[in-house]
């Protein structure tokens, strides 16, 4: 049986919400991000290209019949859709959760222009307050960094006992580094990677100011201890490009308990 086809890729509006001397407010999903995210985030997040149709290779191997498979921080569905092609298992359900009303209103139409037919709820809430259960996978793709530091463990636990044995969180963060010389090297290439996709200093200088009270990273060691906490019991780095990271975080299959 031959695969259903892509969509081709969103139309790109050019971001340049940060190219003005103004002093920038702090980063918020709202319209104006929305209307440029997919350009924003391609030339923002290095790898992302790379993850997206990872993230279908690894449903593919991870989604379970008669499971649920959540995206949470969906943003425009890049991940939902790569998971939506994922998904060979049969009886599976897909849902994308994000708190961003301009986000899921654009998501929808994304979604609906794909010609995969399985079906995809999408939920505009906090993804903290979001039902969850009987995941076989579930994708926090560059999300868990949004969210207050003291409710990610709680987060974390709670995906944890939503997910099968053998069921996997892909779990993607921009990370910091333990030791200084590190972070200024890793800082100064994901800055570099920005200045060759056509972001000015002006602009790379800006954004830092607008994100940083509210994406907060943290060392992977400090990932990998909180997953392990949370009832996973592998996890690998999949990917890692300067200061980008993806992980996969594996609950127990019952043969091995
Ligand atoms: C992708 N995963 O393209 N509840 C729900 N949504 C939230 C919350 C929350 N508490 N906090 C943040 N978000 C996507 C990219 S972007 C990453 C994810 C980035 C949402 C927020 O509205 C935004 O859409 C998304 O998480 C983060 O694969 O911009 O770097």
């Amino acid at each position: 049986m031959t695969k259903p086809r892509r969509p081709s890729a969103p139309e790109q509006v050019t971001d340049r919400l940060f190219a003005t001397e103004r002093r920038p407010e702090d980063f918020r999903f709202d319209a104006s991000v929305a209307r440029v995210f997919p350009d924003m985030i391609r030339r923002s997040v290095p790898g992302y290209t790379t993850i997206i149709p990872m993230i279908e290779v690894i449903t593919e191997q991870y989604a379970q019949p008669g499971s649920r498979c959540y995206d949470l921080g969906c943003s425009l569905g890049a991940s939902t859709l790569a998971m939506r092609h994922g998904i060979s298992q049969p009886d599976c359900t897909l849902i994308g959760v994000d708190n961003s009303s301009a986000m899921i209103e654009r998501c929808e139409h994304y979604i609906a222009l794909d010609d995969n037919t399985l079906p995809v709820t999408l939920r505009c809430e906090d993804l903290l307050d979001t039902e969850l259960g009987n995941a076989s996978v579930t994708t926090l793709n560059f999300t868990l960094q949004f969210v207050d530091p003291d409710k990610r463990a709680g987060l974390l636990s709670r995906i944890a006992d939503a997910t099968l044995p053998g069921g996997v969180l892909i779990l993607s963060e921009k990370i910091r580094f333990e030791s200084a010389t590190e972070q200024a090297i890793q800082t100064r290439l994901h800055h570099e990677f920005k200045r060759a996709n056509g972001y000015s200093d002006l602009e790379i200088s800006q954004k830092r100011t607008a994100i940083e009270q509210v994406l907060i990273p943290e060392t992977l060691a400090a990932h990998k201890a909180r997953l392990l906490a949370a009832g996973f019991e592998q996890v690998v780095v999949w990917y890692q490009c300067f200061n980008f990271v993806s992980m996969l975080a594996i609950k127990a299959d019952q043969s091995t308990e």
